[in-house]
């Protein structure tokens, strides 16, 4: 019934218009330039993103999928929860297993930047789930969680490798925030990639079909269309490199000539020399000690860690 439905806004479009803008201020006046990950995802770029997650290069998401596959019931059992909060939720797709396998499940609470997005999953779950409470929350879940009330204990989802577009420190700050929320029986369930030979993960972030290629160049055109820039896409080649040191992938936007871009709701003229590039995104791999480490200094526990049969992917679950 629509009662079992509710949907808070803590994210407006101005607060998000006035986001965009800081980002393409400081990140493309500073040297080497840079932009947040989070821009990719507007319609299109969603659109894109689900595109990815179906080509045979991108290994994540079936990874993660088949670990959700075989492991929700103990994943349910571990944690008892009768409230599932879900970090940057998306089309849920990824949970409907998990909520399948889940018993005592009352409430979701699934938490992302796109309202639209929210809404339709909302729709398709009531709809299996009949009796489940949905309280879906726009939110940018890098900024401190505010959750409604809910019963607990409650599960924290946080799927698809994301907390590794995340800066080590700023996974520190988004960690700690997360522990903030928890109470004594919660927990935490996080999806990290793992790291694998260089020519597996460059492949997964430079396809064949160039479909990541047009992924990452859609960050350009949401920039021309917010802000009034001219960014010429076809002069923007993309490039996908593995960092050894850092142990990430590194995504960027070279300049194939000589240009500048005029962005003219800021005012701005952005000066390119040919072979310069934009970072446009990090996606870290990890090691179970690295994830264990990290989770330890946010004050969570590591519980349980399930990988796939092949050993690309990883859940982790710990505990407040
Ligand atoms: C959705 C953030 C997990 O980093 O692998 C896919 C985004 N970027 N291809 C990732 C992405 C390029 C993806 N995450």
């Amino acid at each position: 019934s629509s009662s079992d439905f509710q949907l808070t806004r803590t994210l407006d479009e101005n607060a998000a218009e006035a986001a965009l803008r800081a980002d393409v201020l400081h990140g493309l006046a500073q040297s080497p330039k840079a932009l947040p990950p989070k821009w990719f995802y507007d319609a299109r770029g969603s659109a894109l993103f689900e595109e990815i997650t179906r080509l045979p290069e991108y290994y994540p998401t079936r990874a993660e999928a088949e670990i959700l596959r075989e492991r929700a019931a103990e994943i349910a059992d571990a944690s008892g929860a009768r409230t599932l909060v879900e970090l940057g939720s998306g089309s849920s797709e990824k949970t409907r297993h998990l909520i399948g396998a889940m018993p005592a499940l009352e409430a979701y609470v699934p938490v992302d930047v796109s309202g639209s997005a929210l809404e339709g999953a909302a729709r398709t779950l009531l709809d299996e789930h009949p009796g489940l409470r949905v309280h879906a929350l726009v939110a940018d879940f890098t900024k401190p969680l505010r959750l409604p009330e809910s019963p607990g204990p409650r599960l924290v989802a946080f799927l698809g490798g994301t907390i590794g577009n995340l800066l080590p420190a700023e996974r520190a700050r988004f960690l700690a925030s997360v522990r903030a929320v928890l109470e004594p029986g919660d927990a935490l369930l996080m999806g990290t990639d793992l790291v694998k030979d260089e020519d597996v993960l460059v492949a997964a972030y430079d396809d064949a079909q160039g479909v990541t290629a047009e992924f990452n160049r859609n960050v350009l055109a949401v920039v021309n269309r917010e802000l009034d820039a001219d960014f010429p896409l076809g002069e923007f080649e993309h490039v996908a490199v593995w960092n050894r040191e850092e142990e990430w992938v590194e995504m960027r936007l070279r300049a194939r000539s000589d240009l500048v871009v005029k962005v003219r709701s800021l005012d701005m003229l952005v000066p390119f020399a040919a072979g310069e590039e934009i970072l446009t995104e990090v996606s870290a791999k990890f090691r179970r000690e690295g994830v264990r480490r990290e989770l330890t200094a946010a004050g969570l526990e590591p519980a349980r860690w399930w990988t796939d049969a092949g050993g690309r992917f990883a859940l982790s679950l710990s505990v407040a």
